[in-house]
């Protein structure tokens, strides 16, 4: 007996242990096919079984490689990468002379805030504008094609983060600046900021007809950083709005000293004044643009102070309300319109900032909500029901609140540090309510290693039930900083570029096929067909170019296979040049033959079972 007394209370102690760990086995079972059943459920929400497709189109900036990537959604598949304001090799974008040209010699861009061309303040699914703050451009892609049909260099406004944002009609393309330089990034001493800086708006007009992006006027706005901007709607259509940091107009040491007063502004002007002003005459012109300089050519710009360090701004589907939030204070502001244009009217200013008239914020604040530890809210989406959706960068996760109550109706952790998120046609009208994507900055463990820099990841949240549910994650390139959803029906592409016979430099005949040789030049008129090059019909062997080293060559080809998705590309081995050429398109291709020597090219793009074959010969003559 004595011996087994050691063991009664282990035993027991066994027993006691096989049973709590069967209990919570059996609980951590039942858990985990509860978990499955709804991951399950989950799984189902976000599959688009082969043959069918996706219900948006999501259309999400990729940062600093200048191009833009596109999903669909539910599924989250990334269906497209679009270069824009960089070169990208698969596409021969910036190779062929036309998007070269239109590069201007940059080799990279910073694309931000991507905008969908809007018709009575709904997304029309034409065109899509985007900006470059790495080199102060704007570009217009046409949806018919999804390619980049026109890029605008803006003197004047440098490092335009704040865009882009159309009007109801899509009348302007507003680009304010993030930096503020002296006009014309002229040399000054940073001690003459505040006297020769400024922060300058450019206000784009896109042509329908000339397909083109034209500069109508600048606002020389006050020596701030401008960071997030929207155009009102509706009851608020002439207007729009934008956020300041650094009011403190710091030099140096912006995390500290530009972070130092209590409340920046929110820039709220209606566009209409500005542009009866250009039509009057009031402006200077700078650097070959017209310029409006607010505290000179007053009216029609004002401000409202707002809590420090504001990231988005962003104005109900209604039109009737502003919300901006501070990204160094806890809280969400919303602002009523109604009260703004009151104040305007009844000059309740409480005091002037750089010739600029400054609202009462009491008199414009209608709500300042505050949700319990939410902390770094940065960007607000809408849904269907009147509800606001805010991305919390620090306390990473988004937070559903009552846009008319300021009441928190659910929140949600995403992995991590969501910047923007963006709603399904969150930024029309009408909302749809049934998604929201959280764009996060960092994914950190969600994914395999890939070494110490890690993808971003953007996350599909269900918005259909009570509380917002988390059913897809998905990783993706640096760096989405919005993005803008749309009905995937709303988009008309074309199959093939149209056989245009009046087309300068095109060739639809293979008969026609023609090199023609003048003073140090070869111009070459051909077609790409399945499974050939035929540049010169009348050759003893069609496929050849022949040059004598420093001639100026220019390959104008048609591809002629009017047939969606049979795209050629022409590449040319140890030339460093390559461009696609879709179906019923004709690209030109130009540059000098400065390598003597014999250089392969061939179809970049496979195109048939001979496609290997689609090859030729650039032979280039010695001096
Ligand atoms: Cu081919």
């Amino acid at each position: 007996m004595r011996k087994s007394f050691p063991f009664t209370p282990a035993l027991i102690g066994l027993l006691a242990g096989i049973l709590v760990f069967t209990l919570l086995f059996a609980d951590f079972g039942g858990k985990q096919a509860a978990d499955r059943a709804v991951a399950k459920g989950d799984a189902e929400k976000v599959y688009v079984p082969f043959g069918q497709k996706d219900d948006y189109y999501l259309f999400a900036s990729g940062g600093h490689s200048g191009q833009l990537f596109v999903y669909g959604v539910p599924s989250m598949r990334r269906i497209r990468t679009i270069p824009v304001f960089s070169p990208d090799t698969a596409t021969g974008y910036g190779f062929d002379k036309e998007s070269r040209d239109m590069l201007g010699g940059y080799t990279w861009g910073d694309l931000h805030h991507p905008a969908l061309s809007e018709t009575n303040g709904e997304y029309d699914g034409k065109y899509l504008f985007a900006t470059d703050v790495a080199n102060n451009r704007a570009a217009v892609l046409d949806l018919t094609t999804f390619t980049t049909i026109d890029m605008l260099q803006t003197p004047n406004t440098v490092g335009p983060h704040c865009a882009a944002f159309v009007t109801e009609n899509t009348e302007y393309l507003f680009l304010p600046a993030r930096f503020s330089a002296p006009l014309g990034q002229e040399y000054a001493p940073l001690d003459d900021f505040q006297a020769k800086y400024k922060g300058v708006m450019s206000a784009v007009q896109f042509n329908e007809k000339t397909r083109k992006l034209e500069l109508a006027y600048q606002v020389a706005l006050p020596p701030w950083s401008y960071d997030l901007s929207d155009a009102g709607k509706k009851v608020s259509g002439d207007w729009a709005v934008l956020t300041t940091y650094n009011t403190e107009e710091a030099t140096s040491n912006y995390e500290i000293n530009a972070s130092q007063k209590d409340r920046d502004y929110i820039v709220l002007f209606n566009w209409k004044e500005l542009a009866k002003k250009i039509d009057d005459g009031q402006y200077e012109m700078v650097n070959g643009v017209k310029m409006i300089d607010p505290a000179k050519q007053t009216g029609g710009i004002y401000l409202v102070p707002v809590a420090k360090s504001p990231h988005g701004v962003d104005v109900t589907p209604d039109g009737k309300r502003f919300i901006a939030s501070g990204k160094l204070a806890p809280a969400m502001t919303v602002f009523s319109f109604e009260k703004a244009f009151a104040a305007i009217k009844n000059k309740k200013f409480s005091g002037y900032e750089e010739g600029l008239p400054v609202l009462d914020y009491n008199s414009v604040m209608e709500r300042e909500v505050n949700p319990e530890n939410a902390l770094g809210p940065l960007h607000t989406q809408f849904d269907d029901q009147g509800n606001a959706y805010t991305t919390m960068f620090i306390s990473s996760e988004i937070v559903k609140w009552d846009v008319n109550t300021g009441e928190t109706l659910d929140r949600i952790p995403v992995q991590y540090s969501p910047g923007h998120a963006v709603s399904a046609e969150g930024d029309s009208i009408s909302p749809d309510g049934k998604w929201i994507v959280a764009l996060n900055k960092l994914a950190k463990d969600s994914y395999l290693s890939v070494g110490p820099s890690h993808p971003e990841s953007m996350q599909l949240i269900d918005l259909s039930g009570d509380k917002m549910r988390i059913i897809a994650s998905v990783p993706v390139d640096p760096e989405p900083h919005y993005a803008q959803m749309i009905k995937a029906d709303k988009i008309h592409t074309i199959n093939v570029y149209p056989q245009d016979e009046k087309r300068p430099d095109s060739v639809w005949r293979q008969e026609d096929a023609r090199i023609v040789r003048k003073d140090g030049e070869v111009h070459v008129y051909g077609i790409a067909m399945r499974s050939k090059f035929v540049l010169d019909a009348k050759a003893k062997r069609k496929d050849v170019i022949e040059a004598r080293q420093g001639d100026k060559v220019v390959v104008h080809l048609t591809n002629i296979d009017l047939d969606e998705d049979i795209t050629h590309g022409f590449g040319i081995n140890d030339y460093n040049l390559n461009m696609e050429v879709q179906p019923g398109e004709t690209k030109t291709l130009e540059f000098i033959a400065d390598k003597a020597g014999t250089f392969p090219f061939y179809c970049t793009n496979f195109c048939s079972a001979l496609h290997q074959e689609m090859s030729g010969y650039l032979l280039v003559e010695p001096k």
